[in-house]
């Protein structure tokens, strides 16, 4: 299979390359896609290198399939050109997720909603997917009612810029770029992505609109508070989950163990739970301190941690790829 990457020099776009490297993924022909001032530079993959070519070049080829890392503005641009040559496209971006005739797809949880005709296909906000793999099966179960999620976010959720600013921080180097409005080491900034309607960001309208349509269910309540904190292994999310129907916790860890993609690390007598530090590099959601919220009936409170590049982004994309080839929709 000939595959674009588009966005290859990227943070998200080198962790596709490798996702696609460790998962054996069938590649024939690797495509990497940059910006004008990196064409010609090489890349290596699967002990093989390419060279970076244009999205002009990559279109003409007819790739069957482009993972696109790239920003929203260029995907607007080019992931229609591409569908157009017949590439199905799987866009990272936060451009084509709402959009209503687009599928917004977690394979987990809605891949069977995929046709051949589905040529844009979008990958959730990292944030959003690791709250849906949770979410999901207990709303199968209990009937969700309202979801409060507060968030802890890796710098890389912004990009190498920010990693460097904290790394300069760190290291107390002056005059490194700043991500940031603010210093970010020894801090936590209630700002994630740009402010947009009601003194929300976007990264919090991205939480609380997500998850409703991947999951197909608008019958619940959603509300974010998204916070940047001096992380580089993952997001972390604390989650008050009110259902419409009582639960019981061991059936609750159950559920969850036995959800693919979910990994329950919670045993606090041993002080076992998720963090970052931990989910780095890993392609599961990790979830723990699962606790009945004794402040109202039916609720619960949990801690959800993934590596974003992994789950949240790249292997996301990959999987989505997987399924594509795996039932002939491409
Ligand atoms: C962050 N979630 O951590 C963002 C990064 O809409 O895909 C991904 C932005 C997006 O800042």
């Amino acid at each position: 299979m000939k595959i674009a990457v588009v966005g290859a020099t990227g943070m998200v776009g080198q962790v596709m390359l490798k996702v696609l490297e460790e998962r054996n993924f069938p590649v024939t022909e690797l495509i990497p896609v940059a910006s004008e001032k990196s064409v010609g530079k090489k890349i290596s993959f699967k002990g093989k290198e390419y060279s970076i070519v244009s999205m002009q070049t990559a279109i003409d080829m007819k790739p069957e399939i482009a993972l696109f890392s790239a920003g929203g503005s260029t995907s607007l641009e080019f992931a229609p050109q591409f569908a157009e040559a017949g590439t199905t496209v799987i866009d990272n971006s936060s451009a084509w997720r709402m959009i209503a005739d687009k599928r917004l797809v977690v394979p987990e949880i809605n891949a069977d909603i995929l046709t051949k005709d589905d040529k844009i296909i979008a990958n959730p906000n990292c944030s959003t997917i690791q709250l849906v793999m949770v979410l999901h099966p207990l709303n199968k179960k209990y009937n969700l009612k309202r979801v409060v999620v507060s968030t802890y976010q890796s710098v890389t959720g912004t990009g190498k810029k920010a990693v460097d600013q904290l790394n300069a921080e760190i290291n107390g180097n002056q005059g490194t770029e700043m991500a940031y409005h603010y210093e970010i080491f020894k801090n936590a900034l209630p700002h994630c992505d740009v402010f947009a309607e009601d003194d929300y960001t976007k990264e919090e309208l991205k939480l609380m609109t997500e998850p409703k349509k991947i999951m197909g269910d608008d019958s619940f309540n959603l509300t974010a508070t998204a916070v940047r904190v001096p992380v580089q292994g993952g997001h972390s999310e604390s989650v008050n989950i009110e259902f419409e129907n009582d639960f019981d916790l061991n059936e609750i860890r159950k559920i969850l163990s036995e959800t693919p993609g979910v990994v329950v690390m919670d045993d606090v007598k041993n002080k076992i739970y998720p963090m970052p530090l931990y989910s780095e590099g890993k392609d599961e959601v990790f979830v723990g301190r699962i606790r009945r919220d004794s402040s109202q009936p039916n609720t619960l409170n949990l801690w959800i941690v993934a590596d974003n590049l992994r789950k949240g982004a790249a292997t996301n994309a990959v999987q989505i790829a997987e399924y594509l080839l795996e039932n002939k929709l491409v």
